[in-house]
């Protein structure tokens, strides 16, 4: 049952596609007047245990960040999204929090953090912390003390199925071998609820107490200055408690189920008068779901959060019911249209969505999206890059990504780290599957593929640590890394940096209206985006073959925005994986 996570978005016919035709007057309303500076922007993401080692212990810590913050100044862009720092036993890589109030020992100590918010202010650069709030580590103190006994002040800040009732009804955990939900304690006799891992206990958010700690600890960060929360796994945090067997519709995508919990919203509205509203903060919400439970999360009149991610971008391109095992025939660009253009449709009227390609739960954009062989994977990259930063709808973009990273490809299990990989293989082999297939298929889609450590440069592991890494470097760190990229005005990562100055300076790329254009062209993506008049034209070719756009616009005296070739665009025509975007007027 793990490919429930495939089958989460099940379509709503009110928001079907239609994006030719949008709605005039709904659009009108999403003008720059509305403009907040989340919106406006420009989101990287650092995964802290890959970025830069300070110490040489192999793992990313925040001195290595503060050491390059001028870099990610350089990048301009305008906020910092923190994959989890607190103490963490790192089963699950920091989301298996020991501390909400804490720093991991192998990142620093909060005097570190404070410094690092500081740089990141000085330079005008905002910081999102990641949290985690539908679970937390079983060695933090709450479950510490709760699962010592059923009076503990503690039991109640976690879910239990009391063992005289029997054996609690099925739940299905996304990381753990047996794939069973609930793990079993002896001294209370009672067995507590996991989604995730068993270290990974699933906080009772029933309990008022539990809520109000949670809120302290969020005006906590804030107080410190934080301006942002990325809230993991949020779509989870409610359960129906008398824990009734799953609703037949939910066999097999029981992920759904989870992401339905009954006070799921008033939660998220209490959380919302209590600390948010309370700051100028930025949220952006794992909002699993469709259009209709997504859009609840971010309706401004609900007064909840302000971004949404939708994962049924980043789900294509896999077999149906099998998890993230790669379809032979590839991604289909038109999929890719209907998916993107239905999200930017759903988000015009109200609401506010995320655009991106990778993350830490993803692979590398380019061997995913793109084409990481050597002729293609720089002008892929840039592609890529064009895409997530024209369209409307706050850009993430993943450390590493400018410089084209690929994924490592790892041969052998004994390379992965990661609890999600690891925990699948054992389920494969304990049933006699093909290892072989599903190591195979998870050189394009595992997500330590996306976790190998920033290249800096040419020296040994990339200039990422002086020790061992806790994950091997790409062994391509010697041509593809930071040092031969800057001294090269065409490289990947100069080209993210003019993409991200053209947004910057252009209204029209993060209000304007997308209108899809020659919807059928299988190799060809091509919108425009119009604000106040003004008109851009975007033409990504997303093949490895010369294709033509049939837009129905002449573009003979157009001015080039940008062009991720060096030389001018032959007529007609756009080369393999060309990206231009035109201002028609
Ligand atoms: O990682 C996924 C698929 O590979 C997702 O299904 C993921 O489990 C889901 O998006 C929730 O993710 C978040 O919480 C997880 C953590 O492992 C992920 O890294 C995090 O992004 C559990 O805390």
């Amino acid at each position: 049952m793990r490919h429930i996570f495939l089958i989460l978005f099940a379509a709503v016919g009110m928001y079907l596609t239609s994006c030719r035709h949008s709605n005039a007057s709904a659009d009108s309303k999403k003008t720059t007047s509305d403009a907040t500076w989340w919106k406006e922007a420009i989101i990287y993401q650092i995964y802290p245990r890959s970025f830069k080692d300070s110490d040489g212990d192999g793992v990313g810590d925040l001195k290595g960040i503060i050491s390059k913050l001028d870099y990610i100044k350089s990048l301009g862009v305008t906020g910092v999204w923190l994959n989890p720092i607190y103490a963490s036993p790192n089963k699950d890589n920091g989301y298996d929090i020991a501390d909400y109030q804490s720093i991991m020992k192998e990142f620093g100590t909060m005097a570190d953090f404070d410094t690092l918010l500081k740089g990141m202010h000085d330079r005008k650069i905002k910081v999102f912390m990641d949290l985690v709030l539908n679970h937390c580590s079983d060695e933090h103190q709450w479950f510490k003390q709760a699962r010592t006994s059923r009076t503990n002040p503690f039991y109640n800040y976690f879910h239990w199925w009391p063992a005289e009732k029997g054996t609690p009804p099925a739940r299905w955990s996304h990381f753990d071998e047996k794939a069973d939900g609930w793990e079993y304690n002896k001294a209370t006799n009672s067995y507590y609820l996991h989604y995730f891992a068993d270290c990974q206990p699933d906080l009772n958010w029933e309990n008022p107490t539990l809520r109000q700690d949670i809120y302290k600890m969020m005006r906590f960060w804030l107080e410190k200055g934080v301006d942002g929360f990325r809230l993991d796994a949020l779509a989870f945090i409610s359960k129906d408690t008398t824990f009734p067997a799953l609703p037949k519709e939910y066999n097999g995508s029981w992920g759904m189920f989870y992401a339905s919990g009954p006070k799921l919203h008033d939660y998220i509205q209490e959380m919302n008068r209590e600390v948010l509203s309370k700051y100028n903060v930025g949220t952006v919400a794992e909002a699993f779901g469709d259009i209709e439970r997504v859009m609840k999360f971010v309706a401004e009149d609900r007064k909840e959060l302000n971004m949404a991610y939708h994962f049924e971008g980043t789900e294509l391109g896999y077999l149906p019911n099998e998890y993230k095992m790669p379809d032979p025939k590839g991604n289909n660009l038109l999929d890719m249209k209907r998916v993107y253009s239905k999200w930017d449709s759903a988000f015009m009227s109200r609401g506010w969505g995320t655009m991106y390609l990778a993350n830490h739960d993803q692979p590398r954009m380019v061997t995913r999206w793109g084409n990481d062989a050597p002729a293609f994977r720089e002008v892929s990259s840039k592609m890529l890059t064009t895409f997530i930063m024209s369209m409307r709808a706050t850009p993430y973009y993943y450390y590493g990504d400018e410089l084209g990273m690929n994924n490592i490809k790892f041969d052998k299990v004994e390379d992965y780290n990661d609890i999600e990989l690891l925990t699948n293989y054992t389920q494969i082999k304990n049933k006699g599957g093909d290892l072989k297939r599903f190591l195979e298929g998870m050189k394009i889609s595992s997500r330590d593929n996306g976790r190998t450590p920033f290249q800096w440069d040419s020296t040994a592991n990339g200039g990422f640590t002086v020790g061992k890494p806790w994950l091997k470097v790409n062994p391509n760190y010697t041509d593809v890394n930071l040092v031969n990229q800057e001294k090269d005005p065409h490289s990947t990562l100069n080209y993210f940096r003019k993409m991200v100055e053209l947004r910057k300076g252009n209204k029209t790329l993060i209000y304007g209206k997308y209108t899809l254009l020659d919807k059928s062209n299988p190799k060809i993506y091509a919108y425009t985006r119009e604000l106040d008049g003004k008109k851009l034209l975007v033409l990504l070719n997303f093949s490895d073959a010369n294709a033509t756009a049939d837009t129905g616009i002449d573009v003979s005296k157009a001015k080039i925005l940008i062009n991720n070739y060096n030389s001018k665009s032959p007529d007609g025509q756009l080369r393999p994986y060309e990206a231009i975007i035109y201002e028609l007027n």
